[in-house]
């Protein structure tokens, strides 16, 4: 039991995050909850949502299934932690996907790419991959494409991964599309009114994790913080308000949604390892753009050429992308005139930091956004 390789008084979470990264040998999985098959365990208890907040349509148009149909489920222990199995209409997922690796790299939003290339080396991230993402593999490609190397992209008010802030000035327009998209989730879970103004996309390949944190940049924290999964699966562990108490693992898929909100909305979290999908689970290759031809007419949702998909598809047989939407601000509120600077007390409180100790690239990133000492530890 991982929960039990903690003695008192140590740091928990540290201690599972490397239990669940562990490569050799591997971990014991026999304790992650995985919502997709578990719900009848006492941890695991229905979420109540509001099917009237959405009409099928307003659904459909995002590519969500009816309310009624979502399974959802909150966690014993963790009020206002949603977690919603896949609520996406079979064909919608291969969009989300190409928007995530197609569009919202594109400028005007920042990535990490930016900080290390001229802009008009990183205006067209796709346009420069997809040739070496459409051949075969031949094992002799010397450089990553600009795709494999992506590893952030920020939307809306863009983080400031050193100051761990958001300012007025650093905005651009959030994606109209991914705004309706977490609008219509939010507002089944009870939070009507919520505004996406800010991003995280998190790009994962099959050896990268995150850090511990909480995310507590944004000034109202009434709001919900959403997150999207797509492709391969992960591990997740959602934690306590203190680093001392044990995390809870659960597998997040591909379509996966979570719901962060009330007392769960700052509680620490991270992904220690990215696993394989299931097998017959999630085969996106399955969902490909001939199946989103039974999507309705009038939606966001727009049907994919055949081209964008097969490198979609095969960009996602070794990775995982994540999603996170806030709303920064409540209603009515704006930014303080001279930017609040938090005083760092914990390492463990840094969004965003991934680790690959065998990716060079990753590693300058490491150094530029300051870490937390959990990865660095091994
Ligand atoms: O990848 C995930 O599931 C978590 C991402 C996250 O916590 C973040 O971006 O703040
Ligand atoms: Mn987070």
């Amino acid at each position: 039991m991982a929960a039990s390789i903690v003695e008192s008084g140590e740091d928990a979470f540290r201690k599972i995050f490397k239990f669940y990264k562990r490569r050799n040998p591997p971990p014991d999985f026999t304790d992650v909850i995985d919502f997709s098959k578990d719900v009848l365990s006492n941890k695991i208890v229905p979420a109540k949502l509001d099917p009237a907040a959405v009409s099928d349509v307003e659904a459909a148009k995002v590519g969500l299934k009816p309310v009624i149909d979502w399974r959802a489920f909150g966690l014993q222990g963790y009020p206002g932690f949603i977690f919603i199995s896949n609520p996406f209409l079979l064909g919608s997922r291969p969009f989300w996907v190409r928007q995530c690796l197609k569009t919202y790299p594109q400028k005007p939003n920042v990535c990490n790419l930016d900080m290390h290339m001229p802009p008009s080396d990183t205006q067209d991230i796709w346009g420069k991959s997809i040739h070496a993402l459409s051949c075969p593999p031949s094992g002799k490609r010397e450089q990553k494409s600009l795709l494999e190397r992506l590893r952030w992209v920020t939307l809306g008010y863009h983080y400031n991964w050193d100051s761990k802030t958001y300012c007025a000035k650093n905005y651009t327009p959030f994606p109209t599309d991914l705004h309706l998209l977490s609008f219509q989730i939010t507002a089944a879970c009870g939070f009507p009114g919520f505004n996406a103004e800010a991003g995280i996309l998190n790009y994962y390949r099959s050896d990268s994790s995150l850090g511990i944190h909480v995310d507590e940049s944004e000034l109202d924290h009434s709001r919900p913080l959403l997150s999207f999964s797509f492709g391969q699966s992960a591990i997740f562990l959602l934690g306590g308000t203190c680093r001392q108490d044990p995390p809870t693992a659960m597998y997040m898929h591909n379509g996966d949604v979570m719901v962060m909100s009330g007392q769960s909305r700052l509680l620490y979290h991270a992904v220690p390892r990215i696993v394989p999908a299931p097998q017959g689970h999630t085969i996106l290759e399955m969902e490909g753009c001939s199946l989103a031809s039974s999507l309705q007419d009038n939606t966001v949702v727009e049907r994919m050429s055949k081209q964008d998909w097969e490198v979609c598809s095969k960009y996602m047989q070794t990775s995982r992308v994540n999603v996170t939407v806030r709303q920064v601000l409540g209603p009515g509120q704006s930014f303080p005139e001279t930017p609040l600077i938090k005083p760092r007390t914990d390492a463990g409180q840094l969004a965003g930091y991934h680790n690959e100790p065998a990716d060079r690239e990753s590693e300058r990133m490491r150094k530029s956004r300051s870490c937390d000492s959990v990865d660095t530890e091994e």
